[in-house]
């Protein structure tokens, strides 16, 4: 069994009770045997990224202790994502969602399997994704160049966040 390392969840939702839906994915994440969720961030709402004509998204990020390898937070995040009534497989690909969590980051990790990579693909050009990690991580280092995340341009992109939270 491997240490307890930081790990970053994004999550997002754009259909149905917005807020709800990513407070309850939290709820879930905390109730998980081998997961503590140390912080989640504020809420951002946030313009569709690619995909067809959609509502906005609501965007937050929860920072994680886990031991559990990479692979076992995915089947246990997917398994949250059905939970909450997401359906898949994806009617259109990044249309709406009740939820959707993704695999940001792993503290000193890197993996290119099929069906997972870590860091996401496209945290990096993502304020939507990013921001939230950098609320949750501010020192978060990409595993694959050592750079900042918060040295990225996207970082300091404009992101407007969701009332009262
Ligand atoms: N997968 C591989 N790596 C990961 C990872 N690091 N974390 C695989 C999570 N999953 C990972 O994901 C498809 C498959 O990716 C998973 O089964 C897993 O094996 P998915 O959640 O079914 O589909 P998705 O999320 O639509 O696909 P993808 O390509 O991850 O999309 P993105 O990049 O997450 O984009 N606009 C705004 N404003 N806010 C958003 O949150 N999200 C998307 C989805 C598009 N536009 C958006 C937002
Ligand atoms: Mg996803």
């Amino acid at each position: 069994m491997q240490r307890a390392r930081r790990v970053v969840l994004g999550l997002g939702s754009n259909l149905g009770d917005r807020a709800g839906n990513l407070a309850l994915a939290v709820t879930h994440l905390g109730a998980e045997r081998g997961i503590v969720v140390l912080a989640r961030s504020p809420i951002y709402v946030t313009p569709p990224a690619g995909g067809p004509p959609q509502g906005d998204y609501l965007n937050a990020a929860a920072l994680l202790s886990t031991a559990l390898p990479a692979r076992e937070i995915l089947t246990r995040t997917l398994a949250i994502e059905h939970a909450l009534g997401r359906v898949r497989p994806d009617p259109v690909r990044w249309g709406p969602r009740t939820i959707d969590l993704d695999l940001l980051w792993i503290e000193g990790e890197v993996i290119d399997e099929p069906g997972l990579t870590v860091p996401h693909p496209r945290l990096g050009e993502r304020a939507f994704a990013l921001r939230p990690l950098l609320d949750v991580a501010p020192d978060a280092v990409d595993p694959r160049t050592g750079e900042r995340f918060a040295d990225l341009p996207a970082a300091r992109a404009p992101l407007v966040r969701a009332g009262g939270t």
